[in-house]
């Protein structure tokens, strides 16, 4: 039995060698724990091969800390042992190894952190509560910036971070003279575009394992480890970084909006679950990509806008993921409150364009940005799917999905939950939108052309009864003046044939969803 005073706890989404409970701790002295455990699998019930993808990626991380020196204590979940809890699992490591205290960094979840809290007293040692330096701007500067604006808006917020890094920046001019070159970044994809593959990274011995180990104790949660290929290494997740600089970030930006059906990935980086379990640094990312453009190898609409989602958007929603928990979790804004539809989770519907997200989020714990907000979030904006039903779903079946950087997206963002906090206005977009932006619409049973009756595409007459439904709460919204001016402009019989065919959609699809009648 070892005498280490002090006891590391390392959570699934903390594997970085730079952690700040690693840094300065003397390793003669610590114990890093790393514990696979039931409760963190199943507090919902992630998409299996995000689970994979979790303990594939702490076996590794636990075998280089130990190659570093570090005495790792690693807890499997099949250990007969194992309490399933976080908790438990750092109670017995203190009995274990003699510590006396505990050095661990914030986790990223308000659930998690309130536990953390109690930790000291149930546990009876000192716990040290360190910041999580992996993010470029602390909690207290986000309270800080926050508290000195009425609206908290991600663009000014993102300036701040040009100017703080230096990305991007020409002396105290933003490169190329604008902060945003979005403008150039919405074509619709051309029909004979080519995507470059993905690069695959093959299940080594510890993946094999722990696919096996998924398959026999997950295999009833939602999704695919069929052809499971994800980095779980930084190794792998730098040369998944190096691949996309290489085929994908030139292209990133003029397609970064475009769908294609059975393109999975397009010319996203994919590395969000890499980076949000700790293998990428954000700024080692962000200047790789400024370096693109910096040597002539991207274009600055590509550049800047990937580097915006980096240094801006991530950081922004964990801001405020932050600032406003507990209470993201329960905002309703526009009251929505029917339950979650089941083709969610099986992807069975006529609508095209929805059965294939689904199947991507299936077959690859991902879908991209736009399949994610204007596809998957608009469907449940429009047709009010309630919120906490729809970030369960959201965070269920991502690789990359972590409550800080979720739960924000989808209350905040495709939902207009927390009534324009972080989004001046919803994403509702009706079929038109997804039809200028994938090829979708060609091979579904509903006409995107049609506004109304039973052939005529869902969203358009969704997107309607939406705005008419929410005028009370959206009417006055300046940035919806277009979309309501439009719809006063209607005949009462125009505007009564979208709110019939509104109805009828979702009368039907209550008595093909069995829990619908909740709604
Ligand atoms: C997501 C996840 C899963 C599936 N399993 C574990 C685990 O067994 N042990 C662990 O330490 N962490 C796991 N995680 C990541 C945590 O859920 C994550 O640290 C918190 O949600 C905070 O972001
Ligand atoms: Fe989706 Fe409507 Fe297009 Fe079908 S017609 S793919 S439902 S947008």
């Amino acid at each position: 039995m070892s005498q280490r005073p002090v006891l590391i706890p390392v959570l699934g989404d903390q594997l970085s060698h730079g952690l700040a409970s690693l840094q300065g701790a003397d390793q003669a002295n610590a114990t890093v724990l790393l514990a696979e455990v039931w409760d963190e699998a199943t507090y919902v019930r992630h998409h299996q091969a995000k689970i994979a993808l979790v303990f594939s990626a702490m076996r590794h991380f636990a075998e280089e800390l130990r190659a570093d020196g570090w005495t790792v204590d690693y807890v499997k979940l099949d250990d007969p042992a194992n309490t399933g809890s976080l908790r438990g699992e750092v109670e017995r490591a203190l009995a274990r190894h003699n510590s006396r205290a505990i050095r661990v960094v914030e986790p990223g979840e308000w659930r998690l952190q309130q536990d953390f809290k109690q930790w000291s007293a149930a546990l009876g040692c000192p716990v040290e509560i360190l910041p999580d330096t992996r993010f470029l701007c602390s909690k207290t500067e986000f309270y800080t910036w926050a508290a000195a604006r009425r609206e908290l808006r991600m663009e000014y917020f993102y300036r701040d971070m040009r100017r703080q890094t230096g990305l991007l920046m020409d002396g105290d001019k933003p490169t190329g003279g604008k902060w945003n070159f979005d403008a150039e970044n919405r074509s619709s994809p051309p029909a004979n575009l080519t995507v470059p593959p993905l690069p695959y990274f093959a299940p080594d011995q510890i993946t094999g394992e722990v696919l096996a180990l998924v398959a026999a104790r997950f295999g009833d949660h939602f999704g695919s480890l069929k052809g499971f290929a994800m980095a779980v290494t930084r190794a792998n997740a730098q040369k998944a970084l190096a691949d996309f600089l290489q085929n994908r970030l030139p292209t990133f930006g003029l397609y970064q909006d475009a769908m294609i059906a059975g393109e999975d990935f397009m010319f996203h980086a994919n590395i969000a679950a890499a980076m949000n379990l700790g293998l990428l640094d954000p700024l080692e990312v962000a200047q790789a990509a400024e370096a693109e453009y910096r040597d002539g190898r991207a274009p600055l609409n590509a550049v800047e806008g990937f580097i915006r989602q980096v240094i801006g958007w991530r950081e922004y929603v964990r801001g405020m993921y932050w600032l406003d928990m507990p209470g993201m979790a329960e905002t309703n804004f526009l009251d929505a409150r029917r339950p979650l539809p089941h083709f969610y989770w099986t992807g069975e519907t006529d609508m095209a364009c929805i059965a294939d997200c689904v199947r991507t989020t299936r077959d690859n714990a991902y879908a991209h940005h736009i399949q994610r907000l204007m596809v998957l979030g608009n469907f449940a904006l429009l047709a009010g799917i309630e919120p906490g039903q729809v970030a369960d779903w959201f965070l269920v079946v991502y690789a990359d999905a972590y409550e800080w950087v979720e739960l924000p997206n989808v209350a905040g963002m495709a939902l207009h939950a927390d009534g324009g906090r972080l989004a001046s206005k919803p994403y509702a977009a009706s079929g038109a939108y997804i039809n200028r932006m994938s090829n979708y619409c060609r091979g579904c049973r509903y006409d995107v052309k049609q506004k109304v009756g039973a052939d005529a595409c869902p969203f358009n007459a969704l997107y309607w009864d939406f705005l008419a439904r929410n005028e009370a709460k959206l009417g006055r919204n300046m940035r919806l003046a277009n979309p309501y001016a439009t719809w006063r402009r209607m005949s009462d019989e125009q505007r009564a044939g979208y709110r019939e065919s509104a109805a009828q959609f979702l009368m039907e699809l209550e008595q093909a969803e069995p829990g619908w009648a909740r709604g």
